[in-house]
């Protein structure tokens, strides 16, 4: 059973995920529509966010791309079963920063991994749960990189924030290559843009996604 609305974002490091799920989920909170869920990954379970503690913090890089893979994929199997599904179940948005586009891109970014291991990977973790919808939030890495420092202040760098700037064009690229094979689901936002067009652009997404939606729901930007 399945009646809710399955919306992730994704994209580079600093690149607006986090502002624009607050967002959106205040607006459709404001409408008194469904149930709005926000969540991410790794994370948004007890389990899950000890792994991604595990992982952000370096401890897991001597696996390899793969190995991290794993971790990150029983992270989310954890997130699934007990935060997204029953969401879903309940007729909720689920709104969630990253999903596994994220491991298809960070994961397989160096090749190392394998893209059919990968593949096969995502359709035995998902088990059939997918987004509806997924924004990509697409920006020059220099851009989401120097955001993301400010933001930051004095704290430490994580796993993948300290990559090379060339790792994060690849991603970039790899979150591009994902759109274009699945224009159905994906839509790519320009998020250089004001916070304010950018989320605009969400909104409308979702409107033209759902046009036949409840009238309170029409009322959402
Ligand atoms: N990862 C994750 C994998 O490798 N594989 C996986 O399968 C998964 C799930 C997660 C890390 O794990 C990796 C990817 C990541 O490296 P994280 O801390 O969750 O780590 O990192 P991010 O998801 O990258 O989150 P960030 O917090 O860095 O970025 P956001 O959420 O995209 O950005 P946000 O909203 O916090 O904004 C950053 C700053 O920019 C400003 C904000 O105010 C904030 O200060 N800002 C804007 N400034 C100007 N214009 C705009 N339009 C702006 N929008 C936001």
């Amino acid at each position: 059973m399945r009646n809710g609305r399955f919306i992730t974002f994704e994209g580079g490091e600093g690149a607006g995920k986090s502002t624009q799920i607050r967002r959106l989920a205040a607006a459709l909170r404001a409408a008194h529509a469904r149930e709005v869920v926000t969540t991410r990954e790794p994370g948004g379970t007890p389990l899950a966010e000890r792994l991604r503690a595990i992982i952000l913090a370096g401890k897991a890089r001597d696996l390899g791309d793969f190995g991290e893979a794993l971790l990150f994929s029983a992270a989310r199997i954890d997130h699934i079963d007990r935060i997204i599904r029953p969401a879903l179940a309940r007729g909720a948005y689920v709104l969630c920063d990253r999903f596994a586009d994220s491991t298809r891109a960070y994961q397989g970014a160096r090749g190392g991994a394998g893209e059919n291991m990968l593949t096969t990977l995502e359709r035995v973790t998902l088990d059939g749960v997918r987004p509806d919808l997924t924004f990509i939030l697409d920006l020059p890495p220099e851009v989401g990189l120097a955001r993301a420092e400010k933001r930051r202040g004095q704290g430490g760098i994580d796993r993948f924030e300290g990559e090379a700037v060339a790792f994060h064009a690849v991603l970039r690229e790899k979150f591009l290559e994902i759109a274009r094979a699945e224009p159905e689901r994906c839509r790519v936002i320009d998020a250089v843009k004001p916070e304010e067009d950018v989320a605009e652009a969400i909104f409308s997404a979702c409107r033209e996604k759902w046009p036949h939606t409840s009238t309170e729901e029409k009322k959402w930007a």
